[in-house]
């Protein structure tokens, strides 16, 4: 039987376990990558595992995400990066050289390596062939280190393609289409896998916009072939020589095929709250107050040359407020010497720097009860920053179209033709605000940078014989990692565990964190009791580092997200869940519970224990791996990994 590409690259860097899907298998992973508000924590971990060096053949620390510099903290969290990165033989991409995923995949990304990155849109890499998958910062600072990165073996998706993209429709509404089906659930295990005669026509970038915004799905990756496209694109990128040619086989069998014929797709968008809140342009007419362009899904050279076309020459609508944020230094000095951008600045355009800025929330939050369109991938309730504001997530030229009119309307309308722009034979390559490793005999004398915001990661205790608690919260489907840890002005204190606990759950109720500190203080457990898709959104492995600090033990949902899940497990945390999803109903908050033995329980390999709440018993399941279950006995993965470490040098 033929192989899927997905099955071949993993197959190929497996290193524990046997692929069967759902089964956990260990993988090597060869490049990793950071970014700024995931990163510190990641190093700070990194370096109490005490090694000397990283393993990996090559790893990158990217600055994007904070760099609005409001106080001391962002910038003392650089300078922390940049002494890391050069104590360790990291590539340092400064703040201001982009996207840590427009950057990778312009400057790093490499068909047939695995890539593992601390963001949920590090499978935007998958655009050139290339296995990428994000996962908390533990996870990364452990594959740093050398260690195998453990995942559930994936049923492989075959998302294929047919036909060709009609004018104004782009690769954002395929992205949009394939959400529309799969939708922002049940994708769990499961990697999408594009195929067919339609990804001919397809560029890299493009490729790149759907691979990054099929973590919306909640699948662990996407990923294209390596074809004629990806040496196009590599030897744009002055990388012909890291192309290989790299598909799946004719006779791969696939767990289900989804099939899209492109000339069908019409402009879409994602209305409020969820990017899988799918419907088509045409019938929204709204009027529209604010217009983002930019985000690691829509920030690439064509994407802006597009939106430059369409408004060359004329005048923003009046009460609209248009941002550009250029994916990377790449895309804003290629715009800025072929003169774009001064057209899109003479339309009335307010560009911001290349950075995520926007899309977390992190600045030009919205009026209060307002549309806005933006070209990134998350729309959830408050993330702009405005929890009023009705974000609708489309394509750079419907964004385009709005700042024109004023209005949510379909692009095919407006009076003219679709400026079809083509991806550049040679894009404009100027590395210098990379900095490359430090030669290895010049590195340990690097003084690392600690800024008074930087604390140590809180150390967990290991897993206690049994689960005493109180629901502490009690919270409904789809709860997202940004509900439950916040970024945007909270998104400062990522290097501060005690300081940034004080939010957690702050969108949903603001006292949970004080009456998670005392419950914690007087000795009782927090439990956290969740309904559908539990954790969906980023790989902030803040969303369960700070609530360990503030004591919660147990997670009971009807379904965790993959990165969270993984996330909870990494800090000590048990992800359950109901065996029957009545009992959701049956527990309320402020209700006790009691789950006696659950650490003789994790010893054994139990996949079910009895809880004990409200004078009655509740099933609750752990479908946890042998080696997940002694993290969670150790206290979690750190405590793991130097156990483990111990263990190997004694055996020596
Ligand atoms: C996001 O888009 O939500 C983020 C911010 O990039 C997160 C990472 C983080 O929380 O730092 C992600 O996608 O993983
Ligand atoms: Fe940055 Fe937004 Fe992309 Fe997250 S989704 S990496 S915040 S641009």
């Amino acid at each position: 039987m033929g192989k899927t590409l997905t099955e071949k690259i993993l197959m190929e860097h497996l290193v524990d376990g046997t692929y069967d899907p759902g089964n956990e298998i260990g993988i090597k992973i060869d490049q990793t990558l950071t970014q700024d508000a995931t990163g510190t924590m990641a190093y700070l971990q990194f370096e109490s595992m005490g090694l000397s060096d990283i393993a990996t053949e090559l790893s990158v620390s990217y600055v994007d995400h904070n760099t609005i510099q409001v106080g001391f903290e962002n910038a003392d969290d650089h300078a922390y990066l940049e002494s890391i990165a050069k104590r360790y033989g990291i590539y340092f991409s400064r703040p201001g050289n982009g996207i840590c995923h427009q950057v990778h995949l312009e400057r790093f990304a490499r068909p047939g390596k695995t890539l593992l990155g601390s963001d949920s849109h590090t499978p935007t890499a998958g655009g050139v062939g290339c296995i990428a998958i994000g996962a908390g910062g533990l996870d990364v600072a452990v594959a740093m280190g050398g260690g195998s990165y453990y995942l559930n073996a994936p049923r492989v998706i075959n998302v294929h393609l047919t036909g060709e993209l009609q004018p104004w429709v782009t690769a954002k509404d395929v992205i949009l289409e394939v959400l529309r089906h799969l939708t922002t659930k049940g994708n769990v295990g499961c990697v999408c896998e594009y195929t067919g005669e339609g990804i001919k026509n397809l560029t890299v970038p493009e490729r790149a916009t759907i691979t990054n915004m099929g973590a919306e799905t909640g699948v662990t990756t996407s990923i294209f072939p390596s074809d004629i496209q990806t040496r196009k694109f590599l030897e744009a990128q002055g990388r012909g020589e890291q192309w290989i040619a790299i598909s799946a086989d004719k006779d791969a069998e696939y767990d289900r095929t989804l099939e899209i014929d492109l000339s069908n797709i019409e402009p879409l968008a994602a209305a409020p709250h969820s990017p899988g809140n799918v419907v088509a342009v045409k019938d929204l007419s709204l009027p529209v107050d604010q217009v983002m362009i930019g985000s690691c899904t829509n920030s690439s050279y064509v994407d802006l040359m597009t939106v430059a076309a369409m408004v060359k020459g004329k005048r923003l609508q009046e009460g609209v407020s248009l941002g550009i944020a250029p994916g990377s230094r790449q895309v804003l000095s290629s715009i800025a010497r072929n003169g774009a951008l001064s057209d899109l600045i003479s339309f009335g355009a307010r560009i911001l720097e290349s950075a995520c800025g926007f899309c977390i929330g992190n600045s030009m939050s919205p009026r209060t009860d307002s549309v806005s369109v933006r070209t990134s991938n998350r729309n959830f309730k408050g993330r702009s920053g405005t929890p009023s504001a009705n974000v609708y997530l489309t394509s750079p030229t419907v964004a385009a179209a709005a700042a024109l009119t004023g209005k949510l309307i379909d692009p095919r309308l407006l009076d003219m033709n679709f400026p079809r722009i083509k991806m550049p034979d040679h894009f404009e390559i100027d590395d210098s605000m990379i900095i490359h490793p430090l030669p290895p005999n010049e590195r340990a004398s690097i003084k690392i940078s600690r800024g008074p915001n930087i604390g140590e990661p809180p150390a967990n205790a290991p897993m206690p014989a049994e689960i005493k608690g109180t629901v502490t919260i009690k919270v409904g489907d789809m709860v997202t990692t940004d509900h439950i840890m916040p970024a945007g002005s909270r998104l400062k204190y990522r290097s501060n565990v005690p300081k940034y606990s004080l939010f957690v759950f702050e969108p949903l109720d603001t006292d949970f964190a004080a009456r998670a500190t005392a419950l914690r203080d007087s000795g009782i457990h927090n439990i956290i009791v969740a309904g559908l898709s539990y954790g969906q959104g980023s790989s902030r492995e803040h969303a369960a580092l700070c609530p360990m600090y503030l004591g919660v033990k147990a997670v009971i949902a009807k379904s965790i997200e993959r990165i969270h899940a993984a996330n909870l497990v990494n800090f000590g945390i048990v992800p359950f869940s109901f065996a029957d999803e009545k009992d959701y109903d049956v527990l309320p908050a402020g209700a006790n519970i009691t789950i006696p033995d659950v650490r003789l329980a994790l010893e054994r390999g139990d996949d079910e224990v009895l809880a004990q709440a409200c004078e009655r018993e509740i099933i609750l399941n752990m479908n946890l791996s042998k080696r997940q279950r002694a993290i969670l006995l150790a206290g979690g993965l750190l405590p793991y990994t130097v156990q483990e470490r111990a263990k190997k040098i004694n055996s020596l």
